[in-house]
């Protein structure tokens, strides 16, 4: 069965800017900021060891499977979705793995936008220490050098208090994003991934060498690989690793699929989506292996949270030499890299609205992210204003969470493997094999693996997971 093209369909220039595009949605803030988050408060190795495995085992044949749902479909991740599942003479409601993944992926953007909004900042006042760092002819001083510890630790708390700015931050953010996406998938998402890519990999780089040389490198190797097993076994770390796993290839119902929709017919999804699931996970080891040695170095402790990025780490630049120029660099890397990921998730709803309701791109990009704006407002005031609201305290693990942590923890850890698991079912079982192995580019032993993996190794694995991350008592 031949699929046909809907007319006017979009395309990557080529299959490198497929891969370009892809793994920048795929490396953004969950390499930076989250992976040495959930690193650091799951006990670095044990986290580290499942996270890789679940890479290996169920996030990167889930990948290749998004991917292909969406070449074939050539239409929006719900489209897509429903054109596979229609012309495997199979309900059409297979598409809910994408309704769910739209839903979650667009939730996920609405706190990822507060969070880039918080990278922006530090962009600024990182950027203003090293400029006045280089005018008092000292262009080689620790970050901040006129405050102390303490001060640099209060950036983040200053900030969280003053909900004007962090809002404020938060909307150039989202505006970038609509900007990007609105100018289309060839002169906005394809353009900004060509320039903002290879721009992001040199910088990590010079951090990562930066980092060797100067931190404490060893202490950095020993958290992140020696595992201790008892640790994975406490409540939570096994699906934080698994929603880290998702998160972080953008899976689950919603990028891969949109991207791949724009991929041509003589791309080999199998080697591209292996390269984009390597791709990304190095870099979230490199990142590990970037911000650590820099934080034990100066005996900051890992498990600070999600300010370990922001609190934690400007305090160790201030004390290393050159920390003024390395500090303003890393937030740009960040910035580069959760630009590139936050267009993918807004590409997800922005493509669905304009086939749906037939919108053109640029109302469909500016009335989403005026949603995106609206119900991000939630996360970046539950810092302040809101801080005293529990949103879901009857979930098991998120009786205190606030708005913030709450949409962080139910996209990543139950709806993200919740269309997972969906679309493992759908692609491993019941739709139609034949079409489906043709579509992977794979042969041989190695389709064999993958079919093994999808239909069996994923659902039982991702739906264990599932349960254990709900009744955490189980274990
Ligand atoms: N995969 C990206 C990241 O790691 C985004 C996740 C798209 C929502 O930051």
């Amino acid at each position: 069965m031949i699929a046909t093209t809907p007319p006017g369909q979009a395309r990557w220039s080529s299959r490198a800017a497929f891969v370009l595009a892809a793994t920048g949605s795929a490396v953004g803030l969950g390499n930076l900021w989250r992976f040495p988050t959930e690193a650091g408060m799951n006990g670095g190795g044990a986290f580290v060891f499942f996270y890789i495995l679940f890479v290996a085992l169920i996030a990167a044949p889930l990948l290749l499977s998004e991917t292909l749902i969406g070449r074939h479909g050539q239409r929006s991740t719900i489209g897509s979705a429903a054109y596979l599942a229609r012309q495997s003479g199979a309900s059409p409601a297979w598409s809910a793995l994408a309704v769910v993944g739209l839903i979650a992926n667009t939730l996920i953007l609405t706190f990822y936008g507060v969070v880039a909004g918080w990278v922006i900042y530090f962009v600024g006042s990182t950027g203003m220490d090293l400029f006045g760092t280089i005018a008092a002819g000292q262009p080689l001083a620790g970050a901040y050098a006129d405050s102390t510890v303490e001060g640099i630790s209060l950036l983040m708390p200053n900030l969280f208090a003053n909900p004007g700015l962090l809002v404020a931050m938060q909307a150039v953010f989202v505006v970038l994003t609509v900007w990007i996406v609105a100018r289309g998938v060839k002169g906005g998402i394809e353009a900004a991934a060509v320039w903002l890519m290879p721009a992001f990999f040199i910088l990590l780089i010079a951090i990562t060498i930066y980092a060797a040389i100067t931190g404490d490198f060893g202490a950095a190797l020993t958290f992140l690989f020696t595992p201790d097993f008892e640790r994975a076994l406490q409540p939570g770390v096994l699906s934080s690793a698994l929603g880290q796993a998702f998160f972080s290839l953008s899976l689950g119902g919603g990028a891969m699929i949109a991207y791949g929709a724009y991929a041509s017919r003589d791309t080999n999804m199998g080697s591209t989506s292996g390269v984009i699931a390597f791709a990304d996970t190095s870099v979230a080891i490199i990142a590990g292996l970037a911000i650590f040695p820099i934080v034990f170095s100066v005996g900051l402790q890992p498990d600070a949270g999600p300010t370990l990025m922001f609190q934690t780490l400007p305090a160790a630049f201030h004390s290393m030499p050159g920390g003024a120029i390395v500090g303003f660099l890393f937030f740009v890397l960040a910035f580069f890299a959760a630009l590139t990921s936050s267009v993918s998730l807004l590409e997800i709803s922005v493509a669905w609205v304009t086939e749906k309701f037939r919108m053109t791109r640029v109302n469909a990009a500016v009335m989403m992210g005026v949603i995106v704006f609206a119900v991000g407002l939630l996360s970046a005031l539950s810092f302040n204003i809101l801080a005293d609201q529990r949103p879901i305290p009857f979930v098991p693990g998120f009786e205190n969470a606030g708005w913030f942590d709450a949409i962080d923890g139910i996209t990543s850890r139950l709806l993200l493997p919740l269309s997972g698991l969906i679309t493992a079912i759908f692609i491993g079982w019941v739709a139609d094999r034949k079409l489906v192995n043709a579509e992977t580019g794979l042969s041989g032993p190695v389709l064999v693996a993958w079919r093994f993996l999808i239909a069996w190794v994923c659902p039982l694995a991702v739906a264990a997971i599932l349960v254990i991350g709900l009744f955490p008592s189980l274990l």
